[in-house]
């Protein structure tokens, strides 16, 4: 009996809401990080960091957290007046743009400079699917090995930033940063690596400068 095979893409659907998604910020000059990490990182404390620095540097920005259950990250920004909307996948490891679209309707987006995403912990799943981002920042952390760049590439591949957090931890924690740069480089020759600590604020300051700078590209027209 002849039958059809569908051959179309998993990601064909989401892919389609991503480009829905970055023409409208392309039309409203906003830029999107989609921020990538493995559980415990430190992206939530990053957030709660730099958001008040935002703030003070007059950048009109919201946050979409995502996570399995919980609101905790959410409870955490909006406990510093940041607006925040939470995003629960319900167990699904990544979010996807079908989700972020229904977080951006929730958001008062005119106006604004900036939306930062804090995906799932996880640095496989959440590699793969386009949010409609302009751009992915792998978030490492000295707490979890020095080869994981090796180990999950495509987070790697696919991002404009690699921020290194937890570097006040250094003297304690067996982390090879020469190597970790290395495995990075193998991956991404070209990409930027920007060390960090949501403890001490070393190095925060950098990542909040490379943000603004992209910022403005986005406004000039040029992402
Ligand atoms: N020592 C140290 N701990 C950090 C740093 N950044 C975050 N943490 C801690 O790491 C844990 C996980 O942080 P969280 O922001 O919840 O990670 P997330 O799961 O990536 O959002 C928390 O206990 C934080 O206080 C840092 O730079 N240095
Ligand atoms: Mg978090």
């Amino acid at each position: 009996m002849a039958f059809k095979v569908i051959k179309e893409s998993i990601l064909k659907y989401n892919d389609d809401i991503a480009e829905n998604i970055r023409t409208l910020l392309k039309e409203k000059k906003i830029l999107m990080v989609n921020i990538i990490s493995s559980p415990g990182a430190g992206k939530t404390t990053f957030l709660e960091k730099v958001g008040p620095m935002l703030g003070r540097k007059g950048i009109r920005f919201a946050i979409i957290t995502g996570d399995c259950f919980t609101s905790r990250d959410a409870e955490r920004i909006d406990a510093l007046g940041l607006e925040v909307v939470q995003i629960n996948t319900g167990g699904a490891c990544h979010i996807d743009a079908a989700l972020v679209k229904n977080a951006l309707e929730e958001i008062n987006i005119s106006g604004k400079d900036l939306i930062i995403v804090e995906n799932v912990g996880n640095l496989v799943c959440p590699a793969e699917f386009d949010i409609g981002e302009d751009m992915k920042i792998a978030f490492l952390s000295t707490a979890e090995g020095a080869d994981k760049p090796l180990k999950y590439p495509l987070v790697i591949k696919e991002s404009k930033l690699a921020v290194v957090n937890k570097v006040d931890l250094l003297k304690y924690v067996d982390f090879d940063m020469d190597f970790s740069e290395k495995c990075i480089r193998q991956i991404n020759p070209g990409l930027e690596v920007i060390k960090i600590s949501c403890k001490s604020g070393e190095g925060i300051e950098r990542v909040l400068e490379w943000i603004k700078n992209k910022i403005k590209i986005k406004k000039e027209n040029v992402l």
